[in-house]
């Protein structure tokens, strides 16, 4: 229990809890229907008002809200007060071009900061570390997020921001980081930069973690742990929320507790958009229960996981636990008739040893029939012979988790290029060969 940032706040009962979401809930739908004309038009076509919200059941009578939605009203039409109220601006970039943008009051920046410290002090941050920031300080929310966590907490920040991975290791060395954030393909990234730089990971002093922003499987956790020789949490979140700290696994690495006294979340199928049930799969859909700039109702967030069936954790929490995210919906694809999320295909790599931390699957048609390439790259170079036995059992391992046979392709550390801040793990050829 000594890790818990806000004790009254994080064991709350499940009755109080269920009270403060009603309550936020009605203040929240009052707000976005006096003051976003998407929102009211949406009630009027559902002929419902503020008023028909009397329980948290109610929820269901709401509208859902897209990415769509929230492009088609960017950059400001969804803020709920004068941007003169407004101190910061986030946004992720998408594939169309047009960003999502989340605007912050001040108090919507102190309830980040208070999200963040809990789900840091959750994964072992106390005052006494030296905190490592390897995330761009950007619109990206990613570094903001932590950087204003863990000040809460009072940590020792170091703000390096991403890239120049031989600076990241040198600091960790120079100053003795004892904890770092960041997105999970990147620390893979940073383990083989200490490799060529002939220091081992293990010999620094960071023994904590706190990864996310990206598909993390448990597979990539446990290697980061073994390189690391640290404890490693995953941390969920997404700009239309906040950014990070919507949720985060505690010592007992079996879910992400969600905070619910902010956020409420439902499970729905993404096809007939009806709730699952506990422990079933489902497309995670929240809403914002204490934002002021910018609320958001009922927000397809497009990732899949499970909720656990509600009890008191070990750990003495009691928000509610999800599972690790499995994917994102539009993340999977269809092959010869086979749905295929990338984590199968990451969870078969990860086992490997000699596998390095950069793969991707490339999709393209052949005589009219979907083919996959999985691209993985080395720890370490390969003799010709080694490439093509690891490639073989590759081939074999896979096969065993989607049933068909795709071709593989060892490369040499570092070939495949850079996607920027998130590892891209498709690339769909189908439609142009
Ligand atoms: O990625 C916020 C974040 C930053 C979270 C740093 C954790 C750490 P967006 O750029 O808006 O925000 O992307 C949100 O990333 O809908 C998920 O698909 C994915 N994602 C985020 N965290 C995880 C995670 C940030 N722990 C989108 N596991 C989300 C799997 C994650 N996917």
């Amino acid at each position: 229990m000594d890790n818990i940032f806000n004790k009254k706040m994080e064991t709350l009962t499940r009755k109080k809890i269920k009270e403060l979401q009603l309550e936020k809930l009605k203040k929240t739908v009052n707000n976005v229907y006096e003051n976003v004309p998407f929102y009211k038009n949406k009630f009027k076509e559902l002929k419902i008002t503020p008023g028909d919200i009397k329980t948290l059941d109610d929820i269901h009578k709401l509208p859902f809200t897209t990415k769509d939605d929230l492009r088609k009203n960017a950059p400001f039409d969804m803020v709920t007060t004068s941007l003169d109220n407004c101190i910061e601006l986030h946004a992720s970039s998408g594939t169309t071009g047009i960003p999502i943008t989340a605007c912050y009051t001040r108090n919507d920046i102190d309830i980040w900061s208070e999200v963040m410290a809990r789900c840091l002090s959750m994964s072992g941050l106390t005052k006494k570390d030296v905190f490592q920031n390897p995330i761009p300080y950007s619109t990206f929310t990613g570094a903001f997020g932590f950087h204003y966590g863990a000040q809460k907490i009072g940590a020792m920040i170091i703000p390096s921001g991403k890239g120049q991975s031989e600076r990241q290791i040198k600091l960790m060395e120079y100053y003795g980081t004892t904890f770092i954030s960041g997105v999970a393909s990147y620390i893979l990234r940073l383990s083989q930069v200490a490799h060529e730089l002939k220091i081992d990971p293990k010999k620094l002093k960071v023994t904590n973690g706190l990864f996310g922003a990206e598909m993390f499987t448990p597979g990539l956790k446990k290697r980061i742990m073994e390189i690391w020789d640290m404890d490693v949490h995953d941390i969920y979140g997404l700009t239309e929320m906040c950014g990070p700290g919507v949720s985060a696994d505690c010592d007992q690495h079996d879910g992400l507790h969600l905070w619910e006294d902010h956020f409420l979340i439902e499970l729905i199928d993404p096809k007939t958009l009806e709730p699952v049930g506990l422990e079933e799969e489902g497309e995670i859909v929240l809403t914002t229960l204490t934002k002021e700039g910018m609320p958001v109702l009922r927000y397809r967030t497009r990732d899949i996981a499970k909720l656990y069936d509600q009890s008191v954790c070990e750990c003495g929490r009691t928000h509610i636990k999800h599972t690790t995210i499995k994917g994102r919906s539009d993340d999977m694809v269809i092959i010869r008739g086979t749905n295929i999320f990338p984590g199968q295909i990451e969870s078969v790599l990860m086992k490997n040893d000699v596998v390095g931390g950069n793969w991707r699957m490339v999709l393209t048609t052949e005589n009219d029939v979907d083919m996959l390439t999985v691209e993985v790259e080395s720890k370490t170079p390969l003799s010709q012979i080694d490439s093509m036995n690891l490639e073989d059992k590759l081939q074999n391992d896979i096969k065993t988790v989607i049933v068909f046979n795709p071709k593989v392709v060892v490369l040499p550390p570092n070939t495949i290029v850079d996607t920027g801040l998130k590892a891209k793990r498709v690339v769909d050829k189908r439609k142009m060969s």
